[in-house]
């Protein structure tokens, strides 16, 4: 017997909507590879440059606010939250990760606007490096091709 189950996965397609990326100045160096990768992301898969606006806060721990700011102006599809938090340059490591992450989390449970993560929080900057477009991928594209699946997986749960 053929199952009838209706299975909802979010596709790649590029959304009508404006995207926006939220991204630290903090350990700017990486972030900026992180962005790159981003738009990268977005613009081989049919996104607009003029879709995006890339919002820049001093800080890791800034980020969830401007997402929030962002968020409930109505105006974008979805935002990509990009950062870099490095355990050994900071004594305050968890409370700005921590932070962040519980944020952001905040954020898109409260708003309806989906937020992916593309904060990195590492051990030392060779990790952040390795993570940023060298050895182990780049998160910014990563976090990138998440938004996408995302808005298009809402897509479909309004169809
Ligand atoms: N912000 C980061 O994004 N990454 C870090 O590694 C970091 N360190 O090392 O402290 C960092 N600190 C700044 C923080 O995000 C705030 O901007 C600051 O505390 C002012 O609120």
């Amino acid at each position: 017997m053929e199952l009838q189950t209706r299975e909802l996965v979010g596709d790649f397609y590029a959304p009508n909507g404006k995207i926006a990326i939220v991204a630290s100045r903090f350990n700017d160096t990486i972030v900026n590879r992180l962005i790159e990768g981003a738009q990268d992301a977005l613009l081989r898969h049919g996104v607009k440059a003029s879709q995006i606006e890339v919002a820049k806060v001093p800080g890791a721990y800034e980020i969830p606010l401007a997402c929030q700011r962002l968020a409930q102006t109505h105006r974008y599809d979805g935002i990509i939250a990009l950062g870099t938090v490095i355990r050994g340059a900071t004594a305050h490591f968890d409370y700005v990760a921590g932070a962040c992450a519980n944020g952001i989390l905040q954020v898109q449970l409260a708003t309806n606007v989906p937020i992916l993560f593309g904060v990195l929080t590492t051990e030392s900057i060779e990790q952040a490096v390795e993570r940023s477009g060298t050895i182990a991928g780049n998160k910014g594209y990563e976090a990138a091709m998440g938004l996408l699946e995302m808005i298009n997986l809402f897509g479909k749960i309004n169809d």
